[in-house]
Formats: structure tokens, sequence, C-alpha cells
């Protein structure tokens, strides 16, 4: 089940571990006077650290983690030892995840690389024991610092890369059907209107084990920038995909004035939605006789004003030559 394996919001608790105390302890020993202080240095609170991931895609995983906590650091003791650090807490995020203080939301950091780490609460610092302190004047000190307590952060993660790829449709355009073609995600699919209610995401194995990532986000319709429908509160992630793959069903009425009304909702969401790539997909294609798909041909040479592909989910006609296509157009995006 992948319906609602979309999270890319999360709040969480984060504490860090507090530094372990200095030990105070004087050492005595039978026969020796005055064996003097050798308490040991506390150990380091625990740090919570964030690193970046390249194979997670979403928040999913952190949806149920409200708290992060790190472990105290160890009490120094006798004989110098030092007390063990604390356990570091290590949170995975995908990169492209944006990290903030909830309470003022100010942006703290940015994971965008792969093994990238940053602490978002660092753990106190041991004290030291007293052996530290021993001076000539003071040869049995008793003093030895505290450790330092850690810290508490409320933070909130965002995630802002989504897919390379979305795609824009009407409601029961196909759109989750594709996407559960061309990659493992087992979106729900239903001949009904809105059956996506959330965005799924599904990552395309290609040749020679290169991947992308498609979003299936719910179904755009007209008035969805003035906040009609689901769709546009999905809009702000296609703001963030490279690529965008319409899909209209060959039996719309009229090819041509679909894909205007789509572009229009984009357009009067965020104009520059329209400086992405676009290709159109006219889907479920294996409705049309091979004497219907060369009138069609005809006719979109002529009007549509974008490259187009016939494709069918269902009977896995042109999904090849749709890949070949979105990952020609990503590599070239990554070449300017
Ligand atoms: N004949 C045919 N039917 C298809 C094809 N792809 C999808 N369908 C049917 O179209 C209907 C809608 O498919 P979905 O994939 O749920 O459409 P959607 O765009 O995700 O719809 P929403 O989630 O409601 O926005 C289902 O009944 C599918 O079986 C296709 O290639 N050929
Ligand atoms: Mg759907």
């Amino acid at each position: 089940m992948t319906e609602g394996n979309f999270v890319d919001y999360v709040k969480i608790h984060v504490s860090s571990g507090n530094g372990g105390k200095g030990s105070s302890h004087l050492h005595r020993e039978k026969y020796v006077a005055k064996g003097g202080p050798d308490g040991g240095d506390g150990g380091r609170g625990g740090h919570v650290i964030l690193r970046g991931n390249k194979n997670l895609w979403t928040l999913f995983h952190l949806k149920f983690k409200r708290h992060v906590k790190a472990g105290h650091g160890e009490h120094g003791s006798k004989q110098r030892s030092t007390g063990g650090d604390g356990q570091d807490e290590i949170i995975e995020v995908p990169l492209g995840t944006v990290i903030r203080d909830t309470e003022t939301q100010n942006i703290l950091h940015e994971i965008t690389e792969d093994g990238q780490e940053i602490i978002v609460a660092e753990g106190g610092k041991g004290g030291l024991g007293n052996w530290h302190f021993k001076s000539s004047t003071n040869q049995t000190p008793r003093y030895a610092q505290p450790g330092i307590p850690g810290e508490e952060e409320d933070i909130t993660l965002e995630l802002k890369i989504l897919a390379d790829v979305g795609l824009v449709g009407f409601p029961n355009a196909g759109k989750s059907t594709l996407l559960s073609v061309i990659t493992a995600a087992k979106p729900k699919i239903a001949g009904y209107e809105f059956t996506t209610l959330k965005p799924n995401l599904g990552i395309v194995e290609y040749r020679d084990f290169k991947t992308f990532v498609v979003a299936d986000i719910p179904g755009i319709i007209e008035g969805a920038a003035e906040g009609k429908g689901i769709g546009h509160r999905f809009l702000r992630h296609i703001e963030r995909n490279s690529t965008l793959l319409f899909l209209i069903p060959a039996d719309a009425k009229d090819i041509k004035e679909q894909y205007e009304i789509l572009v229009d909702e984009l357009r009067r969401y965020n104009p520059e939605l329209l400086d992405k790539d676009r290709l159109v997909a006219i889907s479920k294609s294996d409705m049309l006789d091979a004497e219907l798909k060369a009138e069609m041909t005809t006719q979109l040479d002529r009007e549509l004003n974008a490259p187009y592909i016939f494709i069918s989910s269902v009977a896995q006609q042109g999904l090849t030559q749709l890949k070949d296509k979105l990952w020609e157009m990503l590599n070239k995006e990554e070449a300017v």
C-alpha cells in the first residue's frame, strides 16, 4: 500500500544528552599518606544528528517519531577514568530536507548531500574531574565540574525536492495507473474522480540502473489555482519537479483544450511552472484504432503546442518510448 506514503512535513522534539559530571574522587590507599585527587572527566552527552540519505524520498519513516533523545554522558570516576560519551542519535532524511526552528520558523539548515551530517542538538560537554584543579595552593581540590546540560529543540523538517517528474492531469486521466506500471508503487486506482487524495511517489528503474522519481499528484480541475478540488493543495509540489508530464485521456472531447486548461491552471498558480519542460501523454490510447490514431496525429501536429506521445498503461504501449523521452528531458535539464 503506497496510498498515503507521502509525508513531506514532520515536527520533532529533539534533545541531546547531558554531559557527565567530573569526578571529585580523592585517591586513598593504605600506607600512602596523601593519594591526591584522581577524579576523571565526565563524558560528552550524545548529539542528535540529521544525516542525508540519497535512498530516501519522503519523511514517511519519521511520521510517528515525535521525540528523539540522545544518551547522557557517563560521569567520571576514580583513577582519572573518563566517563563514556552518550549515544548519538542519527535521524536519516532525504536530500532536500529543510530544517526549521518550529517556534520561529527560521531555516536552520538544509540537507543536500548524501552522508551530510548536521548536529541539531549538541550534547553537553562533560565536566572536568578534580585532578585538573590541583595547584600549589590546593593539593586536594574537592571540586569537579558538573557536566553541561544537553539542549532541547523543536524542529520542523520539510521536504523541498519531491520528484523529477510530476504527473499533471484531470481526475481519472490514468495517472495512478501509469505510476503503477512504470514503477513498483501500488497506488489506488478506480474509475471515479479523486481516487488519489495524496501524492504518491514511484521510482522508475531505467536501463543500466538509472533511476528517476515520478510523483502522482491528485487530479487538477479547472479552478484548482483558486482552491477548487483537492489538486490545488498539491500544486506546490509540482513547483519542485523538473519536468511535467501531462496526462490527457485519448477519449477526451478536445485534447488541445484540456491541455490548455491545465496549462492555464498552472500559470495562474505560479507562472514559473511554465518554465519547466512539458510532455503530453495521450493516455488510454488502447481505445483508439489505427485510423483514429492517424487522424488525431494529423490534428495534434497542427494544433498542440507541445511534444506528445500515445501511451496505454493497460495495453503496455508506448511506455518504453515514454521513459526514453523523460530520461532525455531530465538529462538535458541537468546539462544546463
Ligand atoms: N482503457 C484504459 N483504461 C485506463 C488506462 N489507464 C487507466 N485506465 C482507467 O482509468 C480509470 C482511472 O484511472 P486512475 O489511474 O485511477 O486515474 P487517476 O488519474 O489517478 O485519477 P484520480 O486519482 O482520480 O485523479 C481507471 O478505471 C483505470 O482502469 C489505460 O491505459 N487504458
Ligand atoms: Mg489517481
